[in-house]
């Protein structure tokens, strides 16, 4: 077994690494230095969209066919993981406009996504609508309905908790067709914002990402073209999961990030810090916390870009590897921002420093898109097959 000399496993291409430091830099000098301000008020960071749409990097997964940049699955958790890492509220751009794409991107007509897509591309948002108030993890107990009406359909129901609802000018709404069918009675549609009959109701208050509008939307008998629905109908749940299956190492991405920006500013606060005659970097204690740290968040990014990999290659059977990627990057970014906190001191439970804001932050990566414990079902769900 004769060694390999172009042996990549494991290895992100050179492009991988030069889309980091652009993104990373952007990230720094256009991002960061309104995150506390964006978090403090709850507005939305119009610089970091403004900074993102300018440099191409608010939807950088979307096809060449239709403007995009084509960029692979792992260089769009590269543009998450960086733009998390300064501001999880930001990150949520690139990572909803491909939520919000997605089921259009892998079962849409050539048609729609003609329509959508270089839309998204030239800056507009997109966002995805599945959960309802009483159907959250039992997402197929969705109550909206869609009823056919000539050539249109006719929607009634309300979505809800919607990331960057308001905000977003196409939604992906997953809809009831044929009730009697269960999940197979659902199908999901492209709602733009102008629609007849589309509202954006109120805004959630929330403990985190408060950058990113969290919206309610009512569909009070909202039509829409016939040419709308996303593949045949019916297929619309199986549309809603295949999307998750690509979008969870998104949110895993975004975890890594949200760590990697707490670990950065722990290492900082710690080596200039001085307790007891000698910074509290020098400490055993703080050593080995902070090489925990970093040794969980290689291990979840790792995992990430695995899934990522394994989606873009087009893998079947992606449920696990995506579930598990998000589970553990998340679990890895409550824990790691817990202890930025702890070792920041008092000071870390102020606003004056930015970890009490990640740790509040990744607190919604263990819930969105699939708590860890649905997370945890689709996995055993894969085991046990
Ligand atoms: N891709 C494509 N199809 C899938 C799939 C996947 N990853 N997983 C399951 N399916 C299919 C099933 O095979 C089944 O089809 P058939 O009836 O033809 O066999 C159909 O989809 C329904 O699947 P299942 O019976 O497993 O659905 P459940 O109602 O039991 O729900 C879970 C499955 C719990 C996994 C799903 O409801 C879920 O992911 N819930 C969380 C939702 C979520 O993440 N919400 C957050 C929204 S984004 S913020």
């Amino acid at each position: 077994m004769a060694g390999n000399p172009d042996f990549t496993l494991f290895q992100l291409e050179d492009f991988h690494h030069e889309l980091r430091e652009a993104i990373r830099g952007l990230s720094e000098k256009e991002i960061a230095p309104y995150a506390k301000d964006v978090d403090g008020k709850s507005r939305f960071p119009e610089e970091a969209l403004t900074a993102l749409n300018a440099a191409g990097f608010n939807a950088v997964h979307v096809p060449e066919a239709y403007g995009g940049q084509g960029a692979d699955s792992v260089a769009t958790c590269i543009v998450i993981e960086e733009v998390a890492r300064v501001c999880g509220s930001s990150s949520l751009i690139p990572a909803v406009n491909k939520l919000g794409t997605m089921g259009l991107i892998l079962q849409g007509s050539e048609e729609l996504k003609q329509k959508v897509l270089p839309t998204i591309v030239n800056g507009g948002m997109a966002s995805y609508a599945l959960s309802e108030r009483e159907a959250g993890s039992d997402a197929a107990s969705m109550r909206t309905r869609a009823k056919a009406d000539g050539d249109d359909w006719i929607i009634n129901g309300s979505k809800c908790w919607i990331t960057n609802g308001g905000k977003s000018d196409w939604y992906t709404v997953m809809a009831v067709t044929d009730a009697e069918k269960g999940a197979n009675g659902i199908s999901a549609f492209m709602v733009h914002k102008d629609d007849e009959g589309f509202v954006v109701g109120p805004l959630e208050h929330k403990l985190g990402i408060k950058g990113s509008p969290t919206a309610e939307l009512y569909f009070e008998n909202c039509r829409v073209p016939g040419d709308r629905i996303i593949g045949a109908p019916g297929t619309g749940f199986k549309t809603a999961l295949q999307t998750l299956d690509h979008t969870r190492p998104t949110i895993g991405a975004q975890a890594v990030g949200i760590a990697q920006g707490a670990l950065d500013a722990a290492i900082a606060y710690t080596k200039d810090r001085k307790q007891f005659g000698k910074t509290i970097a020098s400490f055993q204690n703080t050593e080995f916390m902070l090489a925990d740290m970093a040794m969980k968040i290689e291990a979840a990014r790792l995992m990430v870009y695995t899934s990522a990999a394994r989606a873009e290659r087009g893998e079947k059977n992606l449920g696990f590897i995506s579930a598990a990627a998000k589970c553990f990057a998340s679990d890895v970014a409550m824990e790691v921002t817990t202890n930025a906190v702890q070792l920041f001191g008092g000071a870390g439970y102020t606003t004056d420093f930015p970890v009490e804001r990640m740790m509040r932050d990744a607190k919604i990566t263990q819930i969105y898109e699939g708590t860890n414990q649905i997370q945890r079902v689709v996995m055993s769900r894969q085991i046990l097959r």
